[in-house]
């Protein structure tokens, strides 16, 4: 089995605690969707999307994060022999959907400078332009890809997305709070698949420098961070990167400034 990711995507950190929490082997391979990696011909022509996580079992291919959690947990009964059988419920389904429909990219970008955000978004084109001309065969995927560029930094422009993308964030946390009133974890008293797609939303927050505005200000969360934190699977898909965070953030601004330029030059 194979897995796509990077450690800072979202979903991918959601599929990663998920093979963790689970105890499934898998083969990691890192695509840095910052640097155009995702974009590589190899990786879009099995994903002409893009989009991180891939994961990859034989031919069986899944893009879509419940899909592969899904199919995680069908190989862990499997490979259980049939005890431990422990499938997500209606309730943790449900959940694991609410969590999914909010879609963290434009929160993420619109917290993100302009200057950095601007090079990386030019770059990405760039590198999309190039790639389109080296392998015309994928030129519509590349083309859509394009397309959804620069709808995006329309979007980030519009007010409107902006609002509506934060609203919706306060009304799923204002939700989870009131249901940790009445469970330890989001869907039950054991941590379930809801609880490994609400993490990287919270780890998010924290890594933006928002967890005062949207985890402290909400005392059931508060208390269900510092929980969620003690547990393994955590540790070594999170929380050993919140150190490399400021590292990688000094990276990317100092890529941004001096490789990015050049780079530019070359496409
Ligand atoms: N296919 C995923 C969505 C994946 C997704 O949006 N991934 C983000 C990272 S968390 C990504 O790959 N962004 C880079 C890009 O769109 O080029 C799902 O529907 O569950």
């Amino acid at each position: 089995m194979q897995l796509y990711h990077h450690p800072y995507s979202l979903d991918s950190q959601k599929v990663r605690l998920a093979l963790e929490e689970k105890g499934i082997d898998y083969t990691s391979y890192h695509v840095n969707p910052v640097t155009g990696k995702n974009m590589d011909s190899s990786f879009f022509r099995m994903n002409p999307s893009g989009k991180l996580p891939v994961f990859k079992n034989g031919a069986h291919i899944i893009f879509n994060t419940i899909e592969i959690i899904q199919y995680l947990e069908r190989i862990a009964a499997v490979s259980s022999g049939g005890d431990n059988i422990s499938f997500s419920g209606r309730e943790v389904v449900a959940w694991m959907q609410k969590i999914q429909e909010w879609n963290p990219k434009f929160f993420t970008l619109s917290h993100i400078p302009d200057k950095y955000r601007f090079y990386v978004s030019k770059f990405i084109r760039r590198v999309l332009i190039a790639r389109m001309a080296e392998c015309p065969d994928l030129a519509g995927a590349y083309h859509n890809k394009l397309r959804e560029a620069h709808e995006t930094e329309d979007k980030l422009k519009n007010k409107n997305v902006l609002q509506g993308n934060r609203e919706h964030l306060i009304r799923l946390l204002d939700e989870v709070e009131t249901q940790l009133n009445e469970s330890q974890y989001l869907a039950g008293e054991d941590f379930s698949m809801a609880d490994v797609m609400l993490i990287p939303v919270l780890a998010r927050l924290v890594l933006l420098d928002l967890k005062d505005e949207y985890i402290n200000s909400r005392p059931n969360i508060a208390e269900y961070w510092v929980l969620v934190q003690q547990r393994p699977s955590y540790k070594k898909v999170i929380g050993r990167y919140f150190d490399g965070w400021r590292k990688y953030k000094t990276l990317v601004k100092t890529w941004c400034f001096v490789r990015i330029r050049s780079m530019l030059r070359r496409y």
